[in-house]
């Protein structure tokens, strides 16, 4: 007995060797498979995250070779032959403490290991830099808002607040030290960028952060600007919490430029340009300004290519907003669907729009009174009638009487108050006068926090796609 154990474990070692180094072979090459099941890298931070993911899948598909190959051995080599008649039970085994030292220790290195790897990697990805800049990201049923502060550090008039603009993109350069900085103003929503590998929640009350460094993507830049000739990619932020029935809506586009200079060119025309010098017509910031709000998630609107479903159309708003509400003018009714959007609602649709408010900047919502200007200008000239079917003195004495506020820019802004003119600088605007009366309100307040289940139900678009 003790002579044939001892060959037999002599004959087993070659056996144990070639199987050893096939088993390790086998998960090095699996781990191989990394790449084509992800992403593109667009971070320094893939790297990390996807190197620490190819160390698990090495070590995962070695494990699953060694015990996919023992089960297929067992399944040969103890099969039941044709030839014996041998219907008995094996002997029973048990207590080998080699090998239970052996199957315990090997898996509790291997864990130990992966924590100390893998909170590294945590630890890495989430160090604060020197350089780094904060762009901010708000997140509204069903939209994204990103903020971003002037670099040049430059304010309007005698204020002594650094301009900041907002845009429905992310946008980033190569190499830019980005920290995100999150709010919501409703429920949980989630940050996620696949090719940045970073995901972070949003959650109500509190300010979340993020951060990732884009790199220069192997693959090559896929666009190019226009204007300037420069590169970029894009990528999506989508939302991971499932936030309502527009859920599958709430994405946005990130692009990463080539350089500073080109991200710079970008800011500057579409954010800080719009602020330092508004363009006199209102209906034209109008356009500009409509897309620093959550609206798109919502509504939609061809002109700029919106495609939310929680909310009627936007597409045609001018024509329609004379017949909803009878002897209501288009100019009181727009403007009244962005303030007091409990007032009326539009049959069909449940009472799922937020109110937007002139009276806290630093509330939910905040919109101020020159914003709701350009924005019902723009609204109204959604129409199919050569003019513009509001009466804009009207729609200024109207959002003045009902606020208490002035509107303080267009073509008839008084000289003398031309300070007020972005959503950053109306403080001193609003501070004398906060008021808002609040008579068309009485229900907004839930509104704006709770949905109604049927409502959510009721039309859901898993499309994400454009
Ligand atoms: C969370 C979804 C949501 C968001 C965000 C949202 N809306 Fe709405 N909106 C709705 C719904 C639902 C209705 C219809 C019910 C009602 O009248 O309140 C509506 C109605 C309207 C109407 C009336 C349309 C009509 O045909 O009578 C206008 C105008 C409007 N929204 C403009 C806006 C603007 C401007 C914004 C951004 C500043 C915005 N909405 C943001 C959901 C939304
Ligand atoms: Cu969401």
């Amino acid at each position: 007995m003790n002579s044939g154990n001892n060959s037999n474990s002599n004959s087993l070692l070659i056996p144990i060797l070639i199987g050893g180094v096939l088993i390790v072979v086998g998960g090095l090459i699996i781990g191989q498979l990394t790449p084509s099941i992800f992403p593109d890298q667009a971070s320094a931070e893939s790297e990390q995250v996807d190197t620490l993911f190819q160390f698990m899948l090495v070590i995962g598909g070695a494990i699953f070779l060694l015990v996919q190959g023992l089960l297929l051995y067992s399944v040969i080599r103890f099969r039941k032959r044709d030839d014996a008649d041998d219907d008995e039970d094996g002997p029973t085994i048990h207590g080998n403490t080699t090998l239970e030292l052996v199957w315990t220790a090997i898996p509790a290195v291997i864990v130990l290991v992966l924590v100390i790897y893998s909170y590294q990697v945590w630890v890495d990805i989430r160090d604060t830099r020197d350089d780094e800049v904060t762009i901010s990201a708000t997140g509204a049923r069903y939209a994204w808002t990103f903020g971003y502060e002037d670099p040049q550090a430059r304010t309007i008039d005698d204020s002594d607040e650094v301009i900041s603009g907002s845009l429905p993109d992310l946008h980033t350069y190569v190499g830019q030290h980005v920290v995100m900085s999150m709010q919501t103003q409703d429920v949980i929503h989630a940050f996620w960028i696949p090719e940045m590998r970073v995901k972070q929640d949003l959650l109500p009350g509190r300010t979340t952060e993020i951060r990732f460094t884009p790199i220069e993507p192997e693959s090559g830049w896929d666009y190019t600007d226009e204007l300037t000739g420069a590169q970029y990619n894009r990528y999506r932020v989508v939302c991971t919490e499932l936030c309502g029935s527009g859920h599958g809506n709430m994405w946005a586009n990130v692009y990463v430029h080539e350089s500073e200079e080109a991200y710079m060119e970008v800011l500057e025309r579409e954010v800080f340009d719009p602020i330092i010098n508004p363009p006199a017509d209102p209906t034209i910031r109008g356009q500009q300004v409509i897309q620093t709000y959550p609206c798109s998630g919502c509504h939609v609107l061809d002109d700029l290519g919106w495609a939310g479903v929680t909310g009627p159309t936007l597409n045609g708003a001018g024509d329609r907003a004379t017949t909803r509400v009878a002897g209501q003018t288009a100019e009181e009714y727009l403007y009244e669907s962005i303030y007091y959007p409990g007032s009326y609602l539009v049959a069909g649709y449940g009472a799922l729009m937020p109110q937007f408010q002139p009276g806290d900047p630093d509330g939910a919502n905040y919109m101020p009174v020159n914003d709701v200007y350009a924005v019902v200008a723009y609204l109204c000239a959604q129409s199919s009638a050569e003019e513009n079917p509001c009466d804009f003195d009207n729609l200024r004495s109207l959002i003045e009487t009902d606020t208490g506020l002035d509107v303080t820019f267009g073509d008839e802004a008084p000289a003398s108050e031309d300070s007020a003119t972005d959503d950053t600088m109306t403080d001193d605007a609003t501070d004398e006068d906060a008021s808002t009366d609040d008579t068309m309100n009485e229900d907004a307040d839930s509104d704006e926090t709770e949905s109604t289940p049927e409502a959510d139900e009721e039309e859901n678009t898993g499309d994400g796609s454009d």
